[in-house]
């Protein structure tokens, strides 16, 4: 096995991650990208925008029948959002460790919601859960042509 070749359907994993209006008011874009950075997964979707109500309710539809939908729907509406796409072994799994229980008041010190959360209702960011939600989310949040396929040189110094 070539040190510089690597196992691209291990890697090719890809989850969506969106940081809500509360992290990008809270200055905690830098923080929240810099912690998926750190662990080793590739950046491959970014962009910066204010969310539609079209968007909010598409992405939240499994919620629409809950109480708590009209005030997520606003609340995601409300101010601009970055959303993410990242690449890797494992990712899906890994990002809603990093991520942290829902409830920032159950989560772990050291995932994102422990470290700066309090409230169910401003949890900072979203992690897609599984494949299927995953491949969705990120074909409702980018255009193929958005995602940038590419390989860094650290590659081989992550994965053998
Ligand atoms: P997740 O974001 O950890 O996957 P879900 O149960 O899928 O959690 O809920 C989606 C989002 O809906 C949560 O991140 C949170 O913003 C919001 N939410 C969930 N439960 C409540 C609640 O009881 N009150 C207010 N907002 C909630």
């Amino acid at each position: 096995h070539e040190f510089n070749k690597f196992e691209e359907i291990a890697l090719a994993e890809r989850t969506f991650l969106a940081i809500k209006p509360d992290g990008v008011q809270r200055g905690l874009v830098g923080e929240i990208i810099r912690r998926f950075e750190d662990k080793g997964f590739t950046l491959v979707g970014l962009k910066f925008l204010k969310v539609s109500r079209e968007l909010a309710e598409q992405h939240y539809d499994v919620h629409r029948e809950r109480p708590f939908f009209a005030g997520l729907v606003d609340f995601i509406t409300s101010g601009p959002v970055v959303a993410l796409v990242w690449e890797g072994e494992g990712v899906i799994a890994s990002a809603r460790k990093i991520i942290g229980a829902t409830n920032p008041l159950s989560a772990e010190p050291g995932t994102i919601r422990g470290d700066f959360g309090v409230n169910i209702g401003r949890n900072l960011i979203h992690g897609s859960d599984a494949i299927e939600t995953a491949q969705q989310e990120v074909s409702l949040w980018f255009k193929e042509e958005e995602l940038v396929s590419w390989q860094p040189t650290i590659t081989p110094w992550l994965h053998e």
